[in-house]
């Protein structure tokens, strides 16, 4: 199966890799070694061992392999497993909704706003909700920017105001018309027990409420938002791990444009 993967493999793993049939990469090609971590709510003893490797098994690992446990507290116990993974998947039919827009550096998208949109951007930023989460948010907007990528404040182009963590959705919507924001930025990394998706749905309803949604630009991200996931949600795009300001500014950039464009 030819695929663009296949011509950045060196030989002896392109020769020998089914594209079909992918599985953990360890030692050697398709050796399907696999390492984690898990706790049971078990004390610290061989039938707790024991337990961990039927669970491997019944997880679809073979060679279950205890190389770490410890006792976290009482009744506790923490387990780090190697196995060899049974199962497989088909690369060649997945599909991924993905951003699409060409990403610009950071003068060309001031280049592109200049001369498409004229003027300048207005966008606020902010980790909603009880997130005290602030590194994700900086890292889009703070003029010193993130792993060599500055941050938006760093644009000519644009108005960037960054509220910081644990912004009430109630706030953040009153900030954004205050200062007639384009777009609005929300961050959020806390995942558990979905609490960023009650959050990231109750902002889409309020700025409904408000007659607000269609105005903006709504854009959320963090380490488990996916794009798709943000237009289940209402937003117009997400961001994860390793997005940059420059992959932002250019969407931003040209779905104003786009809209300019409709309208
Ligand atoms: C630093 C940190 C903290 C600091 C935060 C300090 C601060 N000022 O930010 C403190 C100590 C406060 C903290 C607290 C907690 N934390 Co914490 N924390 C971390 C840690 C170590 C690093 C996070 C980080 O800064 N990443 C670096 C940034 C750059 O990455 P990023 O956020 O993914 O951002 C990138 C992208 O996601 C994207 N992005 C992010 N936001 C946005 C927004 C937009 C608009 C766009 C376009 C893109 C974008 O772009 C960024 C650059 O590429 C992680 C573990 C880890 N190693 O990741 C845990 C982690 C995130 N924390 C976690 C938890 C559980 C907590 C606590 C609940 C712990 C507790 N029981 O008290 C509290 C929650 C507090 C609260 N109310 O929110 C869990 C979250 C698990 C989950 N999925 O829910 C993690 C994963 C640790 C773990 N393995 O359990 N934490």
């Amino acid at each position: 199966m030819k695929n663009e993967l296949i011509d950045i493999q060196p030989e002896s793993v392109s020769k020998t890799l089914d594209l079909t049939q992918v599985k953990p990469y360890g030692d050697t090609l398709n050796d399907g070694k696999v390492q984690l971590s898990f706790t049971l709510p078990l004390p610290c003893k061989d039938e707790s061992i024991e337990a961990a490797k039927q669970l491997m098994r019944k997880m679809g690992f073979d060679n279950p392999q205890i190389v770490y446990y410890k006792e976290l507290t009482e009744g506790f116990t923490f387990f780090v497993c190697y196995g060899d993974s049974t199962h497989t998947v088909d690369y060649t039919k997945i599909s991924v909704p993905k951003v699409e827009s060409a990403v610009m550096t950071m003068e060309e998208t001031d280049t592109y706003i200049k001369r498409n949109i004229g003027r300048r951007i207005t966008v606020i930023g902010a980790s909603t909700g009880t997130d005290a989460h602030t590194v994700g948010i900086d890292a889009i907007m703070n003029m010193k920017g993130y792993a060599g990528h500055f941050g938006l404040e760093r644009y000519d182009m644009f108005e960037a105001l960054n509220l910081g963590s644990q912004i009430p959705n109630e706030d953040f919507i009153a900030k954004a018309i205050e200062v007639k924001a384009d777009v609005l930025l929300v961050s959020q990394t806390v995942t558990q027990k979905d609490i960023h998706i009650k959050n990231l749905t109750e902002l889409v309803e309020m700025l409904e409420a408000e007659n607000l949604r269609h105005k903006v630009i709504l854009i959320c991200g963090g380490p488990r938002i996916s794009h798709e996931l943000a237009k289940e949600l209402g937003y117009d795009a997400g961001f994860s791990m390793n997005s940059y300001a420059d992959d932002v500014a250019s969407f931003i950039a040209e779905e104003m444009n786009r809209r300019i464009h409709q309208s």
